[in-house]
């Protein structure tokens, strides 16, 4: 008996910086509905969806930076979403800004939840490739300050057991980093669900802007084929306050073949139903870690942060 899960990507359009979560909520509750119609049993929402892409402004008050975060979660604005999916008997994975008081410490982290069809927070991810800078750069359209304003994760990158499938999640810039995927992959992952918010030009010039859609989906690709699993990776596009993010939503399969693609820059919704014995494929022939991996070799991934040339 094969499984068959059906997930969604729940892109959203561009989030106003005077948007209320309440109102954002109402969005995503629209989406979940959307999804839903489709047969979908897990929804998978953008990177720090409940506001607008703040780490492009340089902010100073720590009260007023604080106010992008969530201090508990559920609270009063997501648990209309959390009691829709519950009504709908759907899980779901929601990307925000987390605020953490622990040990007499406050801290910050770019994180996704992951939610099960009872309501119940059975996983939990925070960022650990943290992209932009943290200096203020003074006379730019918008900055990108993601190391300013959040740490790196702490919590790896873990794999549940859930949805009869074993699921893991990362964010944005992790899906550029293989190393993100085949932690996952050592993990037996059989789907990596992620949401994204990429400025389709930087603060500063970059040479490859115009690759923008490319590196997405070849990262996304990659990821999937070299782990034998699917990516859902869902964006967060549109126009947000004079920044142009990327759209470009798409569900990998394990073979890489994009198999569910975004037509639009807004809220639209992406389904597929994932056959995950494919995954089983590849994950016993060409990538079969345990036959063919020589980790005697690998050292230096987990040795080295920089790369070093030869000679020095
Ligand atoms: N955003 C971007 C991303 O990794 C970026 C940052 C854009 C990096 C373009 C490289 C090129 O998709 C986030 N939020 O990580």
């Amino acid at each position: 008996m094969s499984r068959t899960l059906i997930v969604a990507g729940a892109q959203t359009g561009p989030i106003a910086p005077d948007e209320s979560r309440r109102h954002v909520v109402g969005r995503l509750i629209e989406l979940l509905r959307a999804a839903h119609a489709r047969g979908a049993k897990l929804v998978v929402f953008p990177e720090l969806v409940l506001t607008t892409f703040f780490p492009r402004y340089w902010m100073e008050d720590q009260a007023e930076i604080d106010a992008w975060f969530e201090s508990e979660m559920p609270n009063a604005a997501t648990m209309p979403l959390f009691d829709e999916a519950v009504r709908l008997g759907m899980g779901f994975t929601l990307g925000y800004a987390e605020l953490v008081r622990e040990g007499g410490r406050t801290r910050h982290f770019n994180t996704s939840i992951l939610v099960d069809a009872h309501g119940k927070i059975i996983g939990r991810y925070r960022k650990v490739h943290l992209p932009g800078h943290s200096d203020n750069l003074g006379d730019v359209p918008y900055q990108h300050l993601e190391k300013k304003y959040f740490e790196p994760g702490d919590l790896g990158f873990p794999v549940w057991r859930a949805f009869d499938a074993n699921l893991g999640m990362a964010i944005c810039n992790d899906r550029r980093w293989p190393e993100t995927y085949r932690v996952m992959g050592l993990q037996d992952v059989e789907v990596v669900m992620l949401g994204y918010n990429t400025p389709l030009r930087g603060p500063l010039p970059r040479q490859y802007d115009h690759l923008a859609d490319f590196h997405n989906k070849l990262s996304m690709q990659a990821g999937a084929y070299q782990n034998s699993c699917y990516v859902v990776g869902v964006a967060k596009g549109g126009l947000e306050d004079n920044c142009d993010l990327l759209a470009g939503s798409i569900i990998c399969a394990p073979s890489g073949e994009i198999i569910a693609q975004a037509m639009t820059a807004g809220d639209e919704v992406i389904t597929a139903a994932l056959d995950l014995d494919l995954c089983r494929i590849n994950k016993e022939a060409v990538f079969n870690f345990a036959a063919h991996r020589r980790i005697e070799h690998y050292g230096l991934i987990s040795s080295r942060t920089g790369a070093v040339p030869p000679g020095e």
